[in-house]
């Protein structure tokens, strides 16, 4: 029987290990022997799960691989939801995606139990699978779907971005390729593991190579720099606002501590960043420190790693770089012809074995965001010198902060919620840290006064924390233009 390539490989990397912590290791072979045991359990009486949605509540690690893996060779579709969502989030997610089963883990399982009542799905809690069960698992075939991944965007509710097995492994062999991943090395998983960053470009690409995972359940600076002075890890994939905090702390160290971590960053053979943009003067801040280029690359839920820097070549501060192998990138100009020289700005359009299948459900927005089997990424442009620099989004409404793709429109339908808000426009503002503040203008009713303090006490818990606004104006009107629109831009003009 034919397996897919991830498990084959997983086979031949055997008795290595896959996931390292402060208290256990695991190899590939009890990765593999776990996840078989979780899919019989899977299964129960069925042969194969035809593709039903599976979602994931798993901590970040060997368990949350294992649980992946065994959805995957059980026949069904991954939807992983993220650990730190409200309950609305997650009902929106299961329901959305139409699942059937929730794979929970430790304290996970409690949390999301009362949820699954309601909504009549299965609860498997991988903790109490025990049974060393052995039987056959069904032959997938790689053009079957493997996961859905939600993502923010242009409309109020995040879209399920649907990726066949296939797909994924494009997406990552894409990435060993470019970034010559081997099985010597070792990377800290420290991201959110319902978003493409953390399980394609760490731990998928990662286990596809036989490398060794260190996973945390968060990012916390301290952890990280006590391992990167111990000299765990080769390789670092991180968002700007880690290296941000990472530079804060470094220039907060004591000498000797700094001497430390900066030699520990220094033996690294790689170091990538990500998911929003670097600025130019925190990668110059960054080489200065501890002599890395980091090299920063672009990418996309729907469309896996697209322009990236070179690892033997030039690393350019401010700008993305070269299509990555097996990618075809071009730039669309507002006219509706291709670009053709540089210099000359378009819209990000990507063609390629990597690009998802579809919006989970919604036809329409998978045919409108597709041109002549290009899809239409909504990221602006410009080729400068053979690399690509990235101008913007065409849409004011969607927020990039921390590396989380936030939709202005999901936002403002929460705080119409509240009982004193009439009216607001949310909008994103320049923040040296996060990339992009969440910030609001809200129109209010009644005398009792709102300020941001207030306000973002009343969202805690209505949304995830990093959707809060963090900053808010309260004004007699939102401006608008002649039709009656709500402009952004002059939005924007009031926080100047
Ligand atoms: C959290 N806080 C924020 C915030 N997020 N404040 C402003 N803006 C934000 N975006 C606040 C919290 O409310 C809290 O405040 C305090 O910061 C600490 O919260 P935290 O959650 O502990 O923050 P921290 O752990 O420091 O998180 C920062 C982070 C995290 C950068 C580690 O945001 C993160 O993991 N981001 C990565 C997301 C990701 O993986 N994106 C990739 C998407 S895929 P208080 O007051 O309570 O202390 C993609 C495609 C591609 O984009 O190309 O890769
Ligand atoms: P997501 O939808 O969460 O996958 O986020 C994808 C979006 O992140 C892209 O459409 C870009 O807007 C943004 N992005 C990713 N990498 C970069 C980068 N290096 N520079 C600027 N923006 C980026």
């Amino acid at each position: 029987m034919s397996e897919l390539p991830f498990i084959e490989r997983a086979k031949a990397h055997g008795d290595r290990i896959a996931f390292r912590t402060s208290e256990q290791s695991h190899t590939y072979r009890q990765l593999l022997d776990r996840s078989g045991v979780i899919a019989a359990e899977l299964l129960a009486d069925a042969d194969d799960l035809q593709e039903a949605r599976l979602a994931l509540l798993v901590t970040p690690g060997f368990e949350y691989s294992t649980a992946q893996w065994a959805i995957w060779r059980a026949g069904g579709v991954v939807v992983p939801i993220c650990l730190s969502a409200t309950e609305s989030e997650w009902e929106y997610a299961l329901t959305d995606s139409q699942a059937s089963v929730v794979v929970a883990d430790g304290s996970n399982v409690a949390k999301i139990a009362s949820l699954c009542e309601k909504l009549a799905l299965r609860l498997v809690s991988v903790d109490s699978i025990n049974a060393e069960v052995s039987r056959s698992l069904p032959e997938i075939n790689p053009n079957r779907q493997a996961m859905i991944l939600y993502t923010s965007g242009t409309t109020s509710k995040p879209k399920g971005v649907v990726t066949t097995h296939a797909i994924i492994q494009a997406q990552i062999e894409s990435l060993v390729q470019a970034w010559e991943w081997s099985a010597d090395d070792r990377i800290p998983m420290f991201l959110p593991l319902h978003h493409i960053h953390g399980i394609i470009n760490i731990t998928g690409c990662a286990l596809w190579s036989g490398a060794v995972v260190e996973p945390f359940s968060r990012f916390d600076t301290n952890s990280i720099l006590g391992r990167v002075r111990e000299d765990a890890y080769t390789l670092f994939m991180a968002v700007p606002t880690i290296y941000v905090k990472l530079i804060q702390a470094i220039e907060a160290a004591s000498e000797a501590d700094r001497t430390a971590i900066l030699a520990g960053f220094r033996k690294l053979r790689l170091m990538v960043s990500g998911s929003a943009a670097l600025p130019a003067s925190v990668h110059e801040r960054w080489a200065e420190l501890t002599g890395q280029e980091l090299l920063e690359r672009y990418g996309m839920t729907e469309i896996g790693m697209a322009i990236s820097n070179l690892y033997r070549g030039e690393r350019r501060p401010g700008v993305v770089g070269a299509p990555l192998p097996r990618v075809e990138v071009r730039l669309k100009a507002e006219n509706g012809a291709v670009v053709t020289v540089e210099d000359e700005p378009g819209e990000i359009q990507v063609r390629g074995p990597g690009v998802f299948q579809a919006y989970w459900n919604r036809p329409e927005a998978t045919a409108d965001c597709f041109e002549e089997g290009w899809f239409r990424t909504g990221d602006m442009a410009v080729l400068e010198r053979g690399y690509y620099r990235i101008m913007g989004r065409l849409s004011v409404d969607i927020i990039k902060s921390g590396g989380y793709k936030l939709s202005a429109l999901e936002i403002e339908a929460g705080l119409l919620e509240h009982p004193q808000i009439a009216e607001c426009a949310v909008i994103g503002l320049p923040d040296e840290t996060w990339g992009e503040a969440v910030t609001a203008a809200c129109v209010v009713t009644g005398d009792a006064p709102i300020d941001i303090a207030m306000l973002r006490d009343w969202c805690k818990g209505r949304m995830s924390a990093y959707k809060i606004p963090q900053r808010l104006l309260v004004v007699n009107e939102l401006p608008r233009n002649a039709m009656g629109k709500v402009t952004k831009s002059a939005v924007r003009a009031l926080f100047q």
